[in-house]
């Protein structure tokens, strides 16, 4: 493997604080052992999430000082659309402040009670503001997605007999869109296929239906088509963007991830009713449509941002750095989910954890160790974030899989914080017979992961037991 040297250099250094095992210790009690509740400061390596966690360039930050905070018509806004033409294509271009309200805005006007939305894996909130309308967030993606070890180069892809299945029993008055998720964050920050996406169009096309891309990591997802595609090694990254989205007929957008940005989103489609429609809700409930609920400056550390996560050298080191970090831990024989994704590396709890039953929280329990141990802090994707309860038993249904997810900030970290991530975490698995499960204390009624309290079913400080 090539080693994913950093293409860049460090103009600007935010100091990190090393805490001591005893700290750490005390702060997952008073946090109740959740990872959301320990404050940012006290941890070392921060693998909580990519989003909204990039470090912009000098290049952005300069675009920041043009910030024209015009509240109608501000130039940063004609840069931004402008850029955004030249990747997606579409005609309208409307800013919002994140990933969530573009989808709030997209689905608040398009879906009506008993309508569903087909996507390979819905993303939470792509879930969450489908059923607020009272519609219902169908998955169809193929079934290798929920398989850890099966390494296939294109696991985010729509199952298109599931597709055609579900538009049939459904029907097409029923379905107002069909959504991609690119990379398919839920499956493991997965890829897309340019034939996959070619063949959904054509399948939508039949029914009439259009087509929506969930694009925050489309720019990963370009380049794994460019690695990973026949016929797709000698087009630019910028060539392979123009194709997927020609595809389509719009896009929900968090610039948090492929924007490069720390706040910022947008939603940019073809169809002028629906843009009226939503530019109006836009006006109620976000900005005025040249800001979208973002200052001028915002839109240009934006439009800066897109240009910049198409570069090759960027994407390279990116998509390079996250597989390091995989493939240092895989070669170890830690247990993680195959093939390793864009922005992220899932440890495999199940298997780093066989001695812990589903009903003790076995990604929870890594994911405390990881940061009582290390000062590393990943997040749960397991029974705490997606587990529920049967309504006749109250007893809880497990999901098929437990996992930590590891996601990486773009440009971020250095390999030498990524290489202390993956040594953390072998020396970690040869010694995870001493970690213990974790019994829930309290749970909120919806989202519980973040404000749910845990406590040790049995607490033995994993290194004095090493020691002894
Ligand atoms: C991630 C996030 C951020 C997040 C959001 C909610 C709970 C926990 C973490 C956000 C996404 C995403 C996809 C595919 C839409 C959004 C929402 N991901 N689609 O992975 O991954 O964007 O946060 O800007 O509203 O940690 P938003």
């Amino acid at each position: 493997m090539k080693f994913p040297s950093e293409p860049f250099k460090i103009k600007v250094v935010e100091p990190i604080r090393r805490t001591t095992r005893e700290e750490r210790d005390r702060l997952l009690r008073h946090a109740g052992y959740n990872l959301f509740q320990v404050p940012a400061e006290s941890v070392y390596v921060d693998l909580l999430t990519d989003s909204g966690t990039s470090a912009m360039s000098d290049n952005q930050w300069a675009g920041m000082m043009l910030g024209d905070e015009s509240y109608a018509g501000s130039k940063n806004y004609f840069h931004f659309e402008e850029v955004v033409r030249s990747i997606c294509g579409y005609q309208h271009v409307i800013p919002t402040h994140q990933g969530r309200m573009a989808e709030n805005l997209l689905f608040s006007t398009v879906l009506k009670p008993g309508m569903c939305v087909p996507n390979n894996i819905h993303f939470d909130t792509t879930r969450a503001n489908v059923e607020h309308q009272r519609a219902e967030a169908l998955d169809v993606v193929i079934k290798e997605a929920y398989d850890p070890h099966c390494e296939m180069p294109f696991k985010g892809n729509m199952d298109l007999i599931q597709l055609a299945d579900a538009i049939d029993r459904i029907g097409r008055d029923r379905i107002p869109l069909v959504m991609i998720t690119i990379t398919n964050n839920s499956g493991g920050g997965q890829p897309v296929s340019m034939a996959n996406i070619r063949e959904t169009r054509a399948l939508v096309n039949r029914y009439g239906i259009p087509l929506f891309f969930d694009a925050c990591r489309f720019a990963e997802n370009c380049f794994f088509i460019k690695e990973r595609e026949p016929g797709y090694a000698e087009k630019s990254v910028v060539e392979i963007a123009h194709e997927l989205f020609s595809y389509g007929d719009g896009c929900t957008m968090s610039a948090k991830k492929d924007g490069l940005v720390n706040i910022g989103g947008f939603l940019s489609l073809n169809d002028d009713q629906w843009t009226q429609d939503i530019t109006n809700l836009l006006i109620l409930v976000e900005g005025f449509p040249t800001y979208g609920g973002l200052a001028g400056r915002d839109l240009e550390a934006m439009a800066r941002g897109l240009l910049e996560v198409l570069d090759e050298d960027y994407l390279s080191f990116r998509v390079g750095q996250v597989r390091y970090l995989g493939e240092l831990l895989d070669q170890a024989g830690v247990p993680i989910l195959k093939p390793i994704g864009g922005h992220a590396v899932y440890l495999n709890a199940k298997e780093f954890l066989p001695h812990i039953q589903q009903a003790q929280f076995p990604a929870q329990s890594l994911a405390v160790a990881l940061y009582r141990e290390y000062g590393i802090r990943g997040v749960e994707i397991g029974t705490v974030m997606f587990g529920k309860k049967d309504v006749g038993t109250g007893r809880t249904i497990h999901p098929e899989l437990e996992m930590v997810r590891l996601a990486i900030p773009r440009r971020v970290y250095t390999n030498m914080q990524i290489t202390y991530v993956a040594e953390s975490i072998i020396e970690l698995y040869r010694r995870r017979q001493g970690i213990h499960g974790l019994a829930l204390t309290y749970e909120a009624p919806v989202l519980r992961h973040f404000t749910a309290r845990f406590e040790e079913l049995r607490a033995i400080p994993i290194l004095q037991q090493a020691a002894s």
